[in-house]
């Protein structure tokens, strides 16, 4: 091998210093390396002539290991060069498994987060503490975590706001309608900030102020990202043919000349869960299910993204994934999805995750707790999933509502605090497209690969099946393979 790798780089003509050599030699699959980087170099400077240990070390930092291989240095002059990033995964930070223990410290991680957030807000500079606002007769500023919710006989609004001074209750009257209009979003355990005035034991409140995100400026971008969720490998309703023509897509044979375009410029695909519709998640789901075992759906869901070469595949849990229920979820494991592991492609991350590709910040989640929104806030639905993102976005949490149908594991830490501004919020569970820009954030629902079920129809979900969102340079195009 010694002799192998000197003489291989004096046929491209580089030469090699003695710190390159080593770094090569030491490298576990060092022929394969050599190959790769004969490739790379004669290509992009076909003038060098020394290879030094640094080049070495910045090749392999850049191009992760997976793209060294011997069918990329084959079939692909030159690797891409994919600068990704997970910034948020929470699938090594579970300290528990999800069960309920003790919440309180779940809780008091929600609420010192937000408050962190709150207490940077101009409105709510030198807040109160709930016990200080209750003996106070001037301007009160209070940040408490919603415990109950209710409407009185004259159709006011009264809110339990609870810090861990006390409570206190706030009355929003309905002749105040621009605050009132917002206190119809307000949900059971999200973090508010209020400021009022006392009258004896209530809180008249003349603000109510959300975390909230800023407007944050475009980045510029110059690839494409696919937005993928709920393709429910394994299901009778599982559209294959549609997503066959998604997979020749990407691979530059379908499509006319500018969605071809698009596809070339194609980097990164991103899934925001449901990829298999497993097993045991409803009652009798087996009478829907084509493949009837968790591996065998997550092979053939292997089979099928294996086609795909030179882009990364990132993959996220959602409720139908091989993942515990209760969110965080942990990424989908090994032992489930060994054939998608082992596709050079992929990248598994948790839900939620957080994720920097070439720079842009997308926000994973699959959106299980839309449910618990619909069936809460006057005004959504599943239809109009941008409309539940932006309010998501605004309480700077992605399931705030404890104890409905979205599991929450009680984690020491509350992992599904938005802490970072994304640029893309990606989401899916709905299985009905949605786009809207909101604050200079990209928001997607990725609809979904799946026919309509016998579930959807009792619930008259009617899905947007096979309509892909793409993020090409920064613009949005949807591509339809139905
Ligand atoms: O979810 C598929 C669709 O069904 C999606 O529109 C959400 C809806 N759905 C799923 N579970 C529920 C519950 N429990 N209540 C209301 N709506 C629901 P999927 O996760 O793919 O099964
Ligand atoms: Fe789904
Ligand atoms: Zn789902």
């Amino acid at each position: 091998m010694t002799e192998d790798i000197i003489s291989k780089f004096a046929d491209a003509e580089i030469l090699l210093d003695e710190d390159a050599y080593h770094k090569i030699r030491n490298y576990d699959d060092s022929s394969i390396l050599v190959d790769s980087l004969i490739n790379h170099l004669t290509i992009s400077s076909p003038e060098m002539m020394v290879l030094t240990g640094e080049l070495v070390e910045e090749y392999l930092g850049k191009s992760c290991d997976k793209e060294i291989n011997e069918e990329g240095a084959q079939s692909k002059l030159l690797p891409r060069d994919f600068d990704f990033d997970v910034i948020q995964d929470t699938s090594h930070k579970s300290y528990t498994n999800g069960e309920i223990k003790d919440l309180s410290s779940y809780f008091k991680s929600r609420y010192h987060k937000l408050k962190e957030m709150l207490s940077h807000k101009r409105e709510l500079t030198d807040a109160n503490s709930v016990k200080e606002a209750t003996s106070l007769d001037d301007v009160v500023k209070i940040v408490g975590m919603v415990n109950e919710i209710r409407n009185t006989k004259n159709n006011h609004k009264l809110i339990e706001l609870e810090d861990e001074t006390g409570s206190a209750t706030v009355l929003i009257h309905n002749e105040n309608h621009e605050v009132f209009e917002q206190a119809e979003r307000i949900v059971k355990d999200e973090v508010l900030g209020v400021v009022g005035g006392r009258k004896g034991s209530l809180i008249m409140a003349s603000e109510l102020i959300n975390p909230g995100v800023p407007r944050i400026d475009e980045k510029s971008m110059n690839f494409g990202a696919v937005f993928l969720s709920d393709t429910h490998i394994g299901s009778s309703t599982f559209l294959e043919e549609a997503f066959q023509r998604f997979i020749n897509w990407v691979n530059g044979d379908f499509g006319d000349e500018e969605q071809r375009e698009i596809a070339n410029n194609v980097k990164y695909i991103v899934v925001a869960g449901d990829i298999v519709d497993g097993i045991g998640v409803y009652p009798s789901q087996d009478k829907e299910l084509t493949i009837k075992d968790i591996h065998q759906q997550y092979e053939e869901a292997a089979r099928l993204f294996g086609d795909i070469s030179d882009v990364k595949i990132i993959i996220a849990p959602g409720n139908h994934d091989a993942s515990r229920l209760a969110e965080p979820q942990p990424a989908i494991t090994e032992d489930y999805a060994k054939d998608l592991y082992d596709l050079k492609t992929t990248e598994f991350v948790s839900n939620p995750a957080l994720v920097s590709l070439d720079g842009i910040k997308v926000l994973i989640y699959h959106g299980r707790s839309f449910d618990d929104m619909a069936m809460t806030v006057k005004g959504m639905s599943h239809q109009q999933s941008d409309l539940i993102m932006k309010e998501l976005l605004e309480k700077r949490h992605l399931a705030p509502i404890y104890g409905e149908r979205t599991p929450l594991a009680s984690e020491i830490e509350d992992h599904l605090v938005i802490d970072d501004i994304p640029d893309v919020f990606h989401t899916g569970h709905v299985h009905i497209n949605s786009y809207k820009r909101y604050k200079g954030i990209h928001l997607i629902n990725s609809g979904t690969f799946q026919s309509q079920t016998e579930f959807q129809k009792i619930y008259n979900i009617v899905p947007t099946c096979a309509q892909v969102p793409v993020i090409n340079n920064g613009s949005l195009k949807m591509l339809d393979f139905s």
